[in-house]
């Protein structure tokens, strides 16, 4: 059976991952794509090798030929779709964030829940990186003991001048804050956001770098350290520190070292599509897969609720400078 997607979103990501559906991925078409800028629609209806364009978010939705939906679109929109999608009993992926506010998260689930099964997955592509999987290994096996420790750096080469201290934490480090809860498999309890001296490059309205700290349920501390206008290249690190040992990532797009003229060098990714191509391959397979088999898997709408919760008390702390509780509800069981 092939699994016939309609997109709502084609921007920079909807378009990759068209491309991706299309080209990649097996068991899957784009039969369907719409975006308020219909010029967009029809390049990325043109990507999937004629899909329809059609004139709104709700139209792919109801669609015929569309058994799945994937929403690519600004995030203040995504709740509309997403709700719609279960409305209409379709499986649904939302990128990240699912929603920008816990209460929008809210709705989603109740809407799940009333369903009556899980429709929803969200784009926390880390989840299928290789190295990320790697370190969550070395902690099952005992390989690096019970871990202490977590040291993560988030640098984005450059960010739009349109983008705000709040969107490093609800667009960047709610990939941290998904990571931690998913590495360590326990929640954040606590955050303190810490601002040291700015980037001259960084635009006025812009903190860069950030620390933000997390601290786990059982103790773990994870420092993150955000820095969007890097300029150097898109590095994401993380090491994990147990009591027996450290596991860290290396950057899978530098295959090679290279010696000369008294150094050593290695390639840094240039951005995320290409740091994650492997990871949101492997996400979105597992994620056709799922669709066909009837069976749902991956992030689910707790998992957004989760980091939108945990976002917020960051954004707290950043504003008022001082650690933060973060308050959440009990996950039903429900989200197993
Ligand atoms: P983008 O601005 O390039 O594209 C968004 C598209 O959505 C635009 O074409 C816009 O016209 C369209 N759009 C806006 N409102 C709409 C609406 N109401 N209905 C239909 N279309 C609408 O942004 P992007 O970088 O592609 O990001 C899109 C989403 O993907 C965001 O939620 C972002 O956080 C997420 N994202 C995830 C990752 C990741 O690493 N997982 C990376 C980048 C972006
Ligand atoms: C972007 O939206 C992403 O999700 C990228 O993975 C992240 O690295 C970047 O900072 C965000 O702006």
């Amino acid at each position: 059976m092939t699994v016939n997607v309609g997109v709502i979103g084609a921007g920079w990501i909807g378009e990759d991952h068209v491309r991706r559906l299309t080209t990649v991925l097996s068991g899957v078409q784009v039969t369907a794509v719409a975006d308020v800028d219909a010029d967009r629609a029809r390049h990325v209806a043109g990507v999937a090798g004629g899909a329809r364009v059609l004139d709104s978010g709700a139209a792919v939705v109801a669609a015929a030929e569309v058994d799945a939906v994937l929403v690519t679109s600004w995030g203040p929109t995504h709740e509309e779709y997403v709700l719609a999608a279960i409305a209409a009993g379709k499986p649904v992926f939302c990128e990240k964030p699912l929603t920008p506010t816990q209460e929008g998260c809210l709705r989603i689930i109740d809407a799940e829940m009333a369903a009556g099964r899980r429709l929803v997955r969200v784009g926390f592509m880390r989840r299928y990186d290789a190295g990320y999987r790697a370190i969550k290994q070395a902690i099952a096996d005992g390989t690096v003991g019970a871990p202490l420790l977590v040291h993560m750096a988030h640098r984005n080469p450059e960010v739009p001048p349109t983008f705000t201290s709040d969107m490093t934490i609800n667009d960047s480090a709610v990939h941290e804050i998904d990571t931690a809860r998913w590495l360590l498999d326990e929640d954040v309890v606590a955050t303190t956001v810490l601002a040291p001296k700015r980037a001259s490059q960084a635009a006025p309205d812009l903190q860069d770098p950030m620390i933000v700290l997390f601290e786990s349920a059982s103790g773990v501390l994870v420092d993150a350290e955000l820095f969007v206008t890097c300029g150097y290249g898109y590095d994401i690190k993380c090491e994990l520190v147990g009591e027996k040992g450290a596991a860290a990532l290396t950057d899978p797009t530098a295959v090679i070292e290279r010696r000369g003229s008294g150094a050593v060098s290695r390639k840094v990714a240039g951005g995320w599509p290409e740091r994650f191509a492997r990871a949101f391959d492997a996400e979105f397979q597992e994620w056709v897969d799922s669709v066909r088999d009837g069976k749902a898997s991956g992030p689910s709408s707790w998992d957004g609720y989760a980091a939108a919760v945990i976002a917020d008390a960051c954004l707290e702390a950043q504003r008022k400078g001082e650690r933060v509780t973060v308050q959440m509800k009990d996950r039903p069981a429900f989200y197993g």
